[in-house]
């Protein structure tokens, strides 16, 4: 198989033209596109994770691999959607408040278009009467939310609420995931759902829903 260390090193280091070649030749040369995100940009996402807690990267490099880490999925997310099928229910996902991260709320999303799902993206920064708003006039039936920040974890329990309060809680699923966030968290909120992957962010869809 092709040597993929330097889809890893691009990511890393944050540069996104080597990031987009490597993953070009890697798909055309038939490796699976969910391995190259498993294998090699997750865990170079993780050592920058890493090094920003060390101090030896800033928020500048986190941007810089962000960037790198996008161009490659870019490349990756149309290979994961499916196409032409009656969508199996209908998700409005998002960043939650407070927080700007998305690569892995747009992996998710991927993953769930490619389950069948169609995926009302809100973006990040998502305050609790969007994702009402989507429910009540997208007639979205699962609500998902991403959080990467310990601050904005407790801004889902304030989505749950803003359901509630909104009278459409019973409506919907909530599926909740992110890098803090547990199985124990999900059901202290009061969540249907919990992934910690994006992959298993459908079986989690799916699971809600039966
Ligand atoms: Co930020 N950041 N960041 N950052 N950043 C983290 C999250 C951090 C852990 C880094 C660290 O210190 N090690 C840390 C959080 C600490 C904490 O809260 N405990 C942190 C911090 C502190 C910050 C700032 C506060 C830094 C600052 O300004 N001083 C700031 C906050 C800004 C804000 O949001 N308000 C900040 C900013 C940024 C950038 C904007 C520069 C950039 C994001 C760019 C972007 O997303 N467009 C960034 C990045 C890149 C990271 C790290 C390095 C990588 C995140 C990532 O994309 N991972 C991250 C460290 C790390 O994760 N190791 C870090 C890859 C992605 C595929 O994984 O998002 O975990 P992840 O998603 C996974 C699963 O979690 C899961 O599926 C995905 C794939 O399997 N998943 C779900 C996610 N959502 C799900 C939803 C589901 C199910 C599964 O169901 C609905």
């Amino acid at each position: 198989m092709q040597d993929l260390k330097p889809l890893y090193d691009a990511v890393l280091t944050g540069d996104a033209k080597t990031a987009k070649t490597t993953t070009e030749q890697a798909l055309a040369a038939g490796v699976e596109p969910l391995q190259l995100v498993q294998e090699f940009m997750m865990p170079a996402m993780a050592e920058v994770g890493r090094r920003f807690e060390a101090n030896e990267y800033f928020v500048p490099e986190l941007l810089l691999s962000a960037r790198a880490m996008k161009a490659a999925l870019e490349l990756i997310r149309p290979l994961l959607v499916a196409s032409g099928t009656e969508p199996v229910g209908r998700v409005a996902l998002g960043t939650v408040k407070g927080d700007l991260h998305d690569i892995g709320k747009n992996l998710v999303g991927a993953m769930l278009e490619g389950g069948g799902y169609e995926v009302i993206d809100l973006g990040v920064n998502v305050p609790p009467e969007q994702f009402v708003a989507a429910v009540k006039e997208k007639k979205a039936n699962i609500v998902a939310m991403s959080a990467l920040l310990t601050t904005t974890m407790p801004a889902m329990k304030t989505t749950i609420e803003a359901l509630q309060q909104a009278g459409v809680r019973q409506q919907v699923k909530v599926l909740v995931g992110g890098a803090p966030i547990s199985q124990r968290y999900a059901e202290e909120i009061g969540a249907d759902g919990y992934s910690e992957s994006a992959a298993g962010a459908v079986a989690a869809a799916r699971k809600v829903c039966a």
